[in-house]
């Protein structure tokens, strides 16, 4: 899979992309991603890629030329026009059901607005889909950008170790992790949960598994909602509380 990340922070993007499992796989070849820097397009004579908004009000956006041309080099470049994505608190709220499925893509553009956003005209022309990673605000889309870069990077085949891709399922199921330990067996006067030192793998994991129930019913109710669930997942979840019925 191959993604563009149109930005005018392309080193800040660079270093983010170039360290750990992402910079391992771009390097053994099992994800392209490429920051284009919008301002290399630009024909203001200053260099210029913003200007104040008409009608008044706060901050600068982004003009439509920059951002435009630069799109159109990098779908020439591909001899394509792949879906583009813009980071925006306006988009729909990032899941990993939405990274799965453009995991599938064989090309991304993800576009990094700046400033107070980008002009409306050229969002309605090569705007695919608007994605947000939550609510709250951020000063730039690089950030956002970089989050999805990641989340959709280690779901292709390669670029995480077997045993790792096999916990990414856990995320699918929609249960919480559950607390884990390594050595020393015993620090600051607290010990690892005995029946890990145990060796007896069935209770290890029916252990977890209750571990997990636990935290998402504790934290994150609503994930329960789309959890798969056995007979005695929910024996162990009417044991903790009132909400019976409910999964
Ligand atoms: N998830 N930001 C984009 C520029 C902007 C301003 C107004 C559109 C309209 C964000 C987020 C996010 C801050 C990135 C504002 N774009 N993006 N930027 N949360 O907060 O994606």
């Amino acid at each position: 899979m191959r993604i563009d990340i149109m930005t005018l922070f392309p080193e800040m993007c660079e270093a983010v992309l170039s360290e750990s499992i992402i910079g391992r796989a771009r390097q053994n070849g099992f994800v392209d991603i490429r920051c284009v820097n919008i301002r290399d397009f630009t024909k203001d004579k200053h260099n210029r890629v913003d200007d104040a908004p008409y009608g008044g009000g706060t901050g600068m956006l982004m003009q439509t030329q920059p951002v435009y041309d630069c799109w159109e080099h990098i779908c020439a470049e591909l001899g394509k026009k792949p879906k583009l994505i813009y980071m925006s608190p306006q988009g729909q709220v990032l899941t990993q059901q939405k990274v799965k499925e453009l995991s599938k893509e064989e090309n991304l553009i993800l576009l990094c607005g700046h400033y107070e956003g980008i002009d409306e005209r050229v969002i309605e022309e090569i705007v695919d889909e608007e994605i947000s990673i939550g609510d709250y605000v951020l000063t730039g889309g690089e950030l956002p950008a970089l989050v999805l870069a990641d989340s959709i990077s280690r779901m292709l085949p390669g670029v995480l170790a077997n045993d790792e891709a096999f916990e990414q399922e856990s995320h699918y199921s929609s249960l919480l992790e559950y607390p884990q330990y390594t050595r020393p067996p015993e620090w600051h006067g607290k010990s690892v949960p005995e029946v890990l030192l145990s060796g007896h793998h069935k209770n290890i994991e029916a252990w977890r598994r209750e571990q997990s129930l636990k935290r998402t019913f504790e934290r994150r109710k609503d994930l329960l909602d789309n959890a798969e669930l056995s007979k005695s997942d929910r024996k162990l979840l009417d044991s903790l509380g009132k909400e019976t019925k409910k999964y």
